[in-house]
């Protein structure tokens, strides 16, 4: 792995960062030893995600968020992940014209992610361009997702401060989209504050927020903005701060912490065991054929997972049936007599034996694997164990 590239982002070298994103969205080969050095360097920027529908402004709000932090001295890393948006779609072109208003420099660095490669791996890609955003030693680093589709709704929750966007006369929207990301907005803007139905869509907005509970009791602020005008820009500024004040306190940041760490575990195990089934040589040409043998009704999904994996699931075996065994209990008239044949005969030791006065029982414990036996012996006649 290149020790250089890994320098040039610590420096904060836009190119070796750049470099360093474009092979996380390959799925590189060096992408995971890439990411493994960036890991401990992590954890001193703020990311701020910004979410919501197309056309609501969100790129117009980072682009004034990120030179109002600049000129507070700030070093800002910006990653899109829009496939609406004409950022992403021409991601060169957008990205100068947004470079021309944020000015080239060293303190500010912009990239689109790359729309869903055959394997997947957008979101994996853009928490990984975050983590590297970070070790380059930004400040701030905004994710802008729009507000659709389960892997947007998951990178928004890896930041530390998630902005849901909405724009003033959508009611019937917010309706829509509520079950996707309204409880996942630490702060809601309203942007658009220029046009009509301001008011209305504030008050929808508050009783909406007044149904949610959130686990950590946090009463998300509104902020009223006009990106176009520059207007607001502080206000969301506070309101983001004041989150982020909040959740250090607070004992919910390690369970938030936690579950995020779980969804990119079970992220990137998908994608290494879809690799390891699919990176194969001719494994490509097998799902193509495969597929059309599907779309011929030649065979069905199920078996052609088997034939890929090559390994049939065993019929026989129930998802209810058990898998392990904790302890076993057997009933014995006399303790001492069972231990004569469980450990003088099959050498099983006896670690601890006590009396157990609510059950009117003595009970041995033996260790065998990851489970044990224990003989129960009543120590009175109406005890369970005697019938
Ligand atoms: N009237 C008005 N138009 C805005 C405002 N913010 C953004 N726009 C316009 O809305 C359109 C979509 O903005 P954009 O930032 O690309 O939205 P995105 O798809 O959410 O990233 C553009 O034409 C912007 O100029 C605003 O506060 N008021
Ligand atoms: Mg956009």
């Amino acid at each position: 792995m290149a020790v250089d590239l890994i320098d040039g982002i610590l420096k904060g070298e836009t190119r070796s960062i750049a470099r360093a994103i474009t092979a996380v969205e390959n799925g590189d080969a060096t992408a995971a030893e890439l990411m493994k050095a960036v890991f401990p360097k992590t954890g001193n920027a703020l990311v701020i995600g910004i979410t919501g529908a197309p056309g609501a402004g969100k790129s117009s709000l980072v682009d004034k968020l990120a030179l109002y932090y600049k000129q507070k001295g700030d070093r800002i890393g910006i990653v899109c992940v829009d496939p609406s948006s004409p950022f992403s779609g021409g991601a060169i072109l957008g990205d100068r014209i947004r470079m021309a208003t944020l000015g080239l420099d060293k303190n500010v660095f912009i990239r689109s992610m790359a729309t869903r490669g055959n394997l997947g791996g957008l979101s994996r890609s853009t928490v990984d361009a975050v983590a590297i955003l970070d070790a380059a030693g930004f400040d701030k680093v905004i994710v802008e997702t729009v507000g659709v589709g389960q892997d947007e709704v998951e990178i928004v929750k890896t930041a530390d401060v998630s902005v849901v966007v909405l724009v003033p006369g959508m009611g019937d929207d917010i309706q829509a989209i509520k079950a996707g990301i309204m409880e996942i907005g630490d702060v809601f803007v309203i942007n658009k504050a220029d046009r009509e139905g301001v008011l209305r869509t504030q008050k929808e907005l508050e009783s909406l927020l007044t149904l949610a509970h959130r686990p950590d009791f946090w009463d998300p602020p509104i902020v009223n903005t006009v990106a176009t005008e520059n207007k607001g820009i502080e206000d969301l500024s506070t309101a983001i701060e004041s989150y982020r004040v909040f959740q250090s306190a607070g004992d919910a940041n390690l369970t938030r912490r936690q579950a995020i760490a779980r969804w990119r575990l079970t992220e990137v195990l998908q994608e290494r065991l879809l690799r390891d089934v699919l990176g194969k040589t001719g494994a490509e040409d097998e799902l193509e054929r495969l597929a059309g043998e599907i779309a011929e009704k030649k065979t069905d999904v199920y078996s052609a997972v088997e034939e890929l994996v090559g390994r049939p699931v065993d019929p026989s075996r129930k998802e209810t049936q058990p898998r392990y065994i904790n302890h076993l209990g057997i009933a014995t008239r006399n303790i001492d007599d069972g231990l004569r044949f469980w450990a003088d005969a099959l050498g099983l030791e006896n670690v601890h034996t006590e009396i157990v006065k609510d059950q009117k029982v003595r009970v041995a414990m033996l260790p065998i694997g990851e489970s044990r036996i224990e003989l129960l012996e009543p120590t009175s006649e109406d005890s369970p164990i005697s019938k």
